[in-house]
């Protein structure tokens, strides 16, 4: 099923479900190299979502800022390279929305357990802002909150469940959005945790 979010984001509900084995033991895997981190912000706070990354570059944040590193700064290793399913399912979902040839060269994964919340934010430090965002969701559902363009304007609650993908392009690229406390849940798959995989074309 292909829901249209607004200009530009559609929500293709379940279009991970016939790959979200691979996609989870890929996950397995990728973590053993670089494991899930708790970075901290700008300001000095520690992010309740755990982080890590695969593909050409990867996202960090510190005490000097957001930015994309080709190196993960724990082992000072390029990240692991992006696995063959991940790129595949990424290019499926972002041409089905009607942005076809999407080569991202990173991947952001973001591991919630209960409690974990992403507070209301925009993804600007990619180097290609037209290219779109595509984000997977799996294990337990989230409570996605979608603002407007300006910090204050309001938001809007959408559940995002396992197997669900997300296309975010055109003018919805930059609205401010995040996830509500993870609630206590349970997935087969996953456990009591939520991950969400988001594709980017950052360098
Ligand atoms: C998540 N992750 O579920 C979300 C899904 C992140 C992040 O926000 O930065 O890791 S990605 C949602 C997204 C990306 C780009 C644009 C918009 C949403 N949007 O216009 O709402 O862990
Ligand atoms: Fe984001």
């Amino acid at each position: 099923e292909r829901v249209p979010l607004s200009d530009g984001a559609w929500l293709l509900r379940g279009f991970a479900l016939d790959v979200d084995a691979a996609l989870m033991q890929a996950v397995d895997a990728i973590a053993h190299a670089a494991p899930f981190r708790h970075l901290t912000t700008p300001g000095g706070f520690r992010m309740s979502v755990a982080m890590t990354n695969c593909g050409r570059m990867g996202w960090v944040s510190d005490r000097r800022g957001y930015r994309y590193e080709r190196l993960d700064p724990c082992s000072g290793q390029p990240w692991p390279k992006m696995p063959a399913c991940f790129v595949a399912l990424a290019s499926r979902a972002a041409a089905d929305a009607g942005y076809p040839g999407f080569d991202p060269d990173a991947c952001l994964i973001n591991r919630y357990v209960p409690g974990a919340r992403l507070t209301l934010h925009q993804d600007r430090d990619e180097a290609r802002l037209e290219a779109p965002i595509v984000s997977v969701s799996l294990g337990v559902p989230a409570s996605f909150l979608w603002g407007g363009l300006d910090r204050r304007d309001s938001t809007q609650r959408h559940a995002l469940a396992h197997g669900d993908v997300v296309v975010w392009g055109g003018a919805s690229r930059m609205r401010f959005h995040g996830i509500a406390p993870l609630r206590q849940g349970w997935h087969p798959a996953a456990g009591d945790i939520r991950i969400n995989l988001t594709f980017r074309c950052a360098g």
